[in-house]
């Protein structure tokens, strides 16, 4: 599986297509989603309005119903942006839903998760979870075992899938992989890096058990996503070696 995200001008803001202006313009990561290694791609209500029309016979769209800025301060919290009713209206397939897992809004968002879960089982669409265990709650964020829970609340609620962030390494990511039971997991990609450091980081993810990735800013950071696309290709689908994987982003 491999969701392309691309809800980052919500959350991080135009910082985040500096170096690739291209990046900026919703049209050219509707494109790279038409690239066949691409599961589906997660965005907010606004960019699945205005382009989804113009793809939807390349694109399965995945609807990130919650999402917020970073320009306020305070304890992490996300708004709801969107009905599941209204994002399967407008054509999603699937269904993605951030918890703060150990924020003081863990309850409320926790309690907003369960009406999407259960309106999108009424709907028999799956529901992916963006695990992201932080706030006053989490002392540190990155911790294995802090992953491994947020994994298991996935699992507990309801998630079909769990997006965990890197717990740095394998060991710790087949812990988070069991602990998440029949919950599937996929891996956040992070900041930009080297395409052998991200593709390495893919493939140790992949042996420990996660069924792929979810990620942004190392495919629309780069100036040709299809590149890196192609690699993840073979990663996740053909269980490619990184050295096989990095010679498909030199082609
Ligand atoms: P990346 O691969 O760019 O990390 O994107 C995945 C994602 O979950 C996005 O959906 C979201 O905008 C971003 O990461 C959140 O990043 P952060 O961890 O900085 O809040």
């Amino acid at each position: 599986m491999l969701i392309l995200a691309y809800d980052h001008g919500l959350e991080h803001g135009p910082a985040d297509f500096r170096d690739v202006p291209e990046s900026a313009d919703p049209a050219h990561v509707f494109d790279a989603a038409t690239h066949p290694a691409v599961t589906s791609l997660a965005v907010q209500k606004g960019l699945a309005e205005a382009y989804y029309p113009s793809y939807e016979d390349e694109v399965n769209l995945m609807a990130k119903l919650n999402g917020t800025s970073n320009l306020w301060m305070g304890e992490y919290d996300s708004a709801v942006n969107w009905s599941v009713d209204y994002a399967v209206d407008v054509g999603a397939e699937a269904i993605g839903f951030t918890l703060y897992n150990g924020s003081n809004h863990e309850v409320e968002m926790a309690e907003e998760f369960r009406q999407a879960q259960e309106r999108a089982r009424e709907h028999d669409i799956p529901v992916v979870m963006w695990a992201y265990p932080r706030g006053q709650g989490v002392k540190n964020d990155t911790k294995p075992e802090v992953i491994a829970y947020g994994a298991r609340q996935a699992l507990e609620l309801g998630a079909d899938v769990v997006k965990v962030k890197n717990p740095g390494s394998k060991t710790a990511m087949e812990h988070t992989v069991d602990m998440a039971g029949r919950t599937k997991v996929i891996m956040s990609g992070g900041s930009k890096r080297s395409d052998r450091e991200f593709l390495q980081s893919v493939k140790t993810a992949i042996d420990a058990g996660t069924v792929g990735l979810a990620v942004g800013r190392n495919v629309f950071q780069r100036e040709q996503p299809e590149r890196i696309l192609d690699a993840l290709e073979q990663l996740i689908f053909e269980e490619a070696s990184v050295e096989d994987a990095l010679a498909a982003t030199e082609r």
